[in-house]
């Protein structure tokens, strides 16, 4: 009997091992265990057994056969559980990165970098920002800037009027000049400060010409500035911004408000000469009509227009492109 038993007990804990499923472990459950189970058929015959000695030895043999077949069950179906809720798990997770996953950073507008990184490199050499309006009259625009009503140079600047006030009378600014009035007016010498911001001319668009653009205007009034300040800070920032194989010229040139005047260039380290914009010596209706005394006060001003910088400086072809507002422009930046 007992070599039955443990033969049975071998057999069940076999068939618990090969089985690789829970639903194979509930049905070996009752084949194994249940009233028509080889164990319990055995224990049937427990009866038979001619002397006691023999019926208490293999009713103990049985009982822990019994227990052994419960337990290796228990355990393999807790193993098998386990690598189902994994498989199940693995089926229906959501891959919730998928909806936290950062969103593609923004970036600037050249036109905003180039704007930014001039103001960097001005505060650097020791210039203070200001601002001024975008509408702006006649007399800020024009007249405080040597530039009576009937004056030709006038006609440089193709102006857009604002339906305000007297006709004629109020602007959309064609520079940021008119700001160095503002400046003027409102801040004692020593002066050291530049100017950017939008400005508008009711021009005709070509590569290098916008209708709406940006400039930064340069504003220095101290005691015994010279033309030799002006070159000096021209050069200073020409290296500061575009690099040290970069290298910058003045030549002669004619702006109502500044006397002497001059055209600023660059020099790439190619050996292309670029337009940049114009400056000059402040002129002394200019300072008069800021309030301040040409006697005791003299200074340089430029202005240069920031598109054609940002167009120069990342290779764009024509400066309208960069207002297209097409995002896979702006990305390559
Ligand atoms: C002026 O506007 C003067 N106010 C500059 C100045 C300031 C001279 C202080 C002296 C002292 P101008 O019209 O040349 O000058 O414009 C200056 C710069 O603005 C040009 O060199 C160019 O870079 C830019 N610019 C002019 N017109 C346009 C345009 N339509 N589109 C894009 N950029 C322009």
């Amino acid at each position: 009997m007992i070599v039955d038993i443990n033969a049975a007990r071998a057999a069940a804990e076999q068939s618990i091992a090969n089985a690789s499923t829970i639903d194979e472990l509930r049905q070996l459950d009752t084949e194994l265990l249940g009233k028509k189970s080889p164990l319990a058929l055995l224990k049937n015959g427990l009866g038979k057994l001619p002397t006691v000695d023999e019926k208490k030895e293999a009713g103990q043999a049985l009982n822990e056969a019994m227990s052994a077949v419960e337990f290796t069950l228990a355990q393999r179906r807790a193993l098998l559980g386990r690598a189902e809720r994994n498989v199940q798990l693995s089926a229906e997770a959501l891959d919730l990165t998928e909806h936290f996953a950062a969103p593609g950073r923004g970036k600037s507008h050249i036109v905003t970098q180039a704007w930014q990184r001039l103001e960097d490199v001005f505060v650097g050499l020791g210039f203070q920002v200001a601002e001024g309006p975008e509408v702006e009259t006649d007399w800020y625009n024009f007249e405080a800037l040597n530039m009576p009503p009937s004056h030709p140079a006038r006609s440089m600047h193709d102006t857009f009027y604002v339906d305000h006030g007297q006709p004629g009378s109020t602007v959309l600014r064609t520079h940021t000049s008119p700001v160095q009035i503002r400046v003027m007016q409102n801040v004692a010498p020593p002066i050291y400060m530049i100017m950017p911001g939008r400005v508008f001319r009711n021009e005709t668009t070509d590569a290098t010409h916008l209708a709406v653009f940006h400039q930064i205007e340069g504003l220095v009034i101290d005691r015994g500035i010279t033309l030799a300040d002006l070159a000096g800070t021209i050069e200073a920032f020409t290296q500061a911004f575009f690099g040290a194989g970069f290298t910058s010229r003045l030549r002669p040139s004619y702006f109502p408000f500044t006397e002497p005047s001059a055209e600023f260039d660059i020099r790439t380290p190619k050996g292309d000469w670029l337009e940049l914009g114009g400056c000059g010596m402040v002129h002394p209706n200019v300072l008069r009509a800021g309030g301040l005394d040409p006697e005791e006060w003299s200074g340089f001003a430029f202005g240069f227009g920031i598109d054609r910088m940002a167009k120069e400086r990342h290779g764009v072809g024509d400066v309208r492109e960069m207002y297209t507002n097409d995002i896979r422009f702006i990305e390559q930046f």
